[in-house]
């Protein structure tokens, strides 16, 4: 099953389960009952508790697995990424200028490999775009934005060898749909 699959399935057992607490409410309420107000307040006084032993336990469950790079992780390899209307530029070695895209924009797509921790450094030289990572099948496998005068990083281990396309997420102008790009895993 996959992990979206799941995540519907648990959506949908959550809304179930609403419904049935509002349907049980509503038909509770039939009849008049005295209102109760000190067995109210210590109802109250537990449900804060319960939800904040949940609230704690989901944080330290899930802090852990954070997506972002801890400090003493060094990347085995580096690409900088130049995102510009309307292509993407992948080098080992940093892109300054227009001629360097220009060069390696147009080049064969950059090879990485299998297994590494990659590092992307990911800019641009005009507007906002997104730098998505996809399978050769079409599914998104992570992305960041390509901000001008940002470089955001996105850290990456790919071990099944391929080409990777990479797509532009933002509308960045009239040729968007056709900003593409790849690199290569082996
Ligand atoms: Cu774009």
């Amino acid at each position: 099953m996959t992990v979206q699959l799941k995540a519907l399935y648990l959506f949908l057992a959550i809304a179930a389960l609403l419904i049935l607490v509002f349907a049980l409410a509503a038909l509770s309420t039939t009849s008049s009952i005295p209102a109760n107000a000190s067995a109210a307040s210590r109802l109250r006084k537990s449900f804060a508790i319960l939800l904040g032993l949940v609230l704690l336990a989901a944080l330290g469950l899930t802090l852990p697995n954070t997506p972002y790079p801890r400090q003493a992780d060094v990347p085995e390899k580096v690409v900088f990424v130049v995102a510009k209307q309307f292509a993407f530029g992948l080098s080992e070695t940093p892109i300054t200028t227009e001629e360097q895209w220009e060069a390696v924009s147009s080049s064969a797509p950059l090879e990485i490999p299998a297994g590494a921790l990659v590092e992307f450094r990911v800019t641009s030289f005009d507007v906002n775009h997104g730098f998505g990572v996809y399978t050769a099948g079409g599914r998104l496998l992570a992305q960041t934005q390509a901000m001008p005068g940002y470089v955001n990083r996105l850290r990456l281990r790919l071990d099944r060898p391929g080409k990777y396309p990479v797509l532009c997420l933002e509308l960045c102008g009239m040729q968007h749909h056709e900003m593409r790009g790849a690199f290569v895993v082996r």
